[in-house]
């Protein structure tokens, strides 16, 4: 083995659950207890990396679960590590093709191996991307709330926090109402609004209306698998479309690129397989003019730390989802946690994800844990 490669000695897989400070309820579903699997590499010599897993308990968002996951990692991926030699994290891609989709399984162990690679080379995970921003501009996404009071009390605090734009839940029968309300109240701040595939082609005049509230976008408004009919809506509409739930890889944004499905793609990292493909899908958008911004998944800090990474990128010209730990948990398993400070959060420059991760914190909240030998 030379001295540019490396191979994995051990994975340690533990499946952790974390209660939200507060419920995010979507068009879809609610999630309070967070369950999910941090994956430890370790290589031969000793470095260590870690990758978090973001789906949720049940397939609402896309079709992976904490079931799913666990089954393919330690069924299929795992094995397919047994014995590799790798040069670079992309390697990983090559070695998971024979695995169809599973793309939140895939980003969770692509992940740790782009922080032991970052590590062994002693560089940040964002340098080893190719990232060059020094901070990240970020927003907050908002779940539905009880009810208007609620919300508006949200993004009073969200404002005096600093952060960059606000994020709103809609879905038929609380959207134009909710928008022409929060707009009232907040003329002119950045604003837009996430479907979560809530509607169809049928609502596109209801979808028109909003054309008047001067939104920076609206987010996969149609079905979670299509960019067909985006790209009907699209001409109907001008508020520019965000595609999330529709985009699992490169070719899943060139094409709604090519069909004029949507004006913006909203990148996450286990949507479409990990960073290697994040930060592909990310040049193709930059080469097209095309912004990106990254989603969050209600991550726990090694996770953000990944998406705090790519968010380095310059095409990553919009604020994302990546808000402040405290946000969501009362004790994040980084040290430190993530803190975002006026809209703004420092990309950390030690290596790999360049936050520490809290021992205690990460035991505490493990549920079960297995160790994979090599
Ligand atoms: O659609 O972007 C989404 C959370 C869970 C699943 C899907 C989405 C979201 C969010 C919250 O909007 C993002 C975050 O704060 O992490
Ligand atoms: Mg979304």
């Amino acid at each position: 083995m030379g001295a540019e490669t490396f191979a994995i000695q051990k994975i340690v897989m533990r499946k952790l659950r974390m209660r939200l400070k507060h419920p995010f309820s979507t068009s879809f579903g609610t999630v309070q207890d967070k369950h999910f699997f941090i994956i430890e590499i370790v290589d031969r010599d000793g470095i260590k990396g870690y990758g978090e897993s973001v789906a949720f308990d049940t397939p609402w968002y896309t079709e992976e679960t904490v079931g799913t996951v666990a089954h393919v990692i330690e069924d299929f991926l795992i094995p397919l590590l047994k014995g590799a030699v790798l040069r670079h994290p992309d390697d990983v891609t090559d070695l998971f093709r024979p695995i169809r989709r599973n793309n939140m399984a895939k980003a969770a162990v692509e992940g740790a191996i782009w922080d032991v690679y970052a590590k062994r080379k002693g560089v940040s995970l964002a340098g080893a991307l190719g990232g060059k921003k020094k901070t990240i501009d970020v927003g907050i996404s908002i779940g539905l709330q009880k009810d208007m009071n609620a919300l508006l009390e949200v993004i009073r605090k969200a404002l005096a926090d600093g952060y960059k734009r606000i994020k709103i839940k809609i879905k038929p029968g609380r959207d134009i109402d909710l928008i022409d309300n929060v707009r009232r109240e907040f003329p002119d701040v950045p604003l837009m609004a996430d479907a979560n595939s809530a509607y169809t082609l049928k609502d596109a005049d209801r979808l028109k209306a909003l054309d008047a509230y001067g939104l920076l976008m609206i987010e996969q408004p149609l079905g979670h698998d299509d960019i067909v009919d985006h790209a009907r809506l699209q001409q109907h509409i001008d508020t520019p479309i965000c595609l999330d739930e529709s985009i699992h890889s490169f070719d899943d944004a060139r094409h709604a690129i090519e069909l004029g499905s949507c004006r913006i793609i909203n990148i996450k990292i286990g949507r479409v397989g990990g960073l290697t493909a994040a930060k592909r899908i990310h040049d193709y958008c930059r080469s097209r003019d095309v912004p990106v911004w990254c989603g969050g998944m209600l991550e726990a800090g090694i996770g953000r730390a990944h998406n705090i990474a790519l968010s380095s990128l310059e095409g990553f010209t919009l604020p994302g989802d990546t808000s402040g730990s405290n946000r969501y948990w009362h004790r994040d398993i980084i040290v430190p946690e993530v803190v975002a400070e006026n809209g703004t959060i420092r990309v950390p420059d030690g290596a790999g994800i360049g936050y520490a991760v809290d021992e205690e914190a990460l035991e505490a909240f493990t549920v079960a844990k297995k160790e994979f030998v090599f």
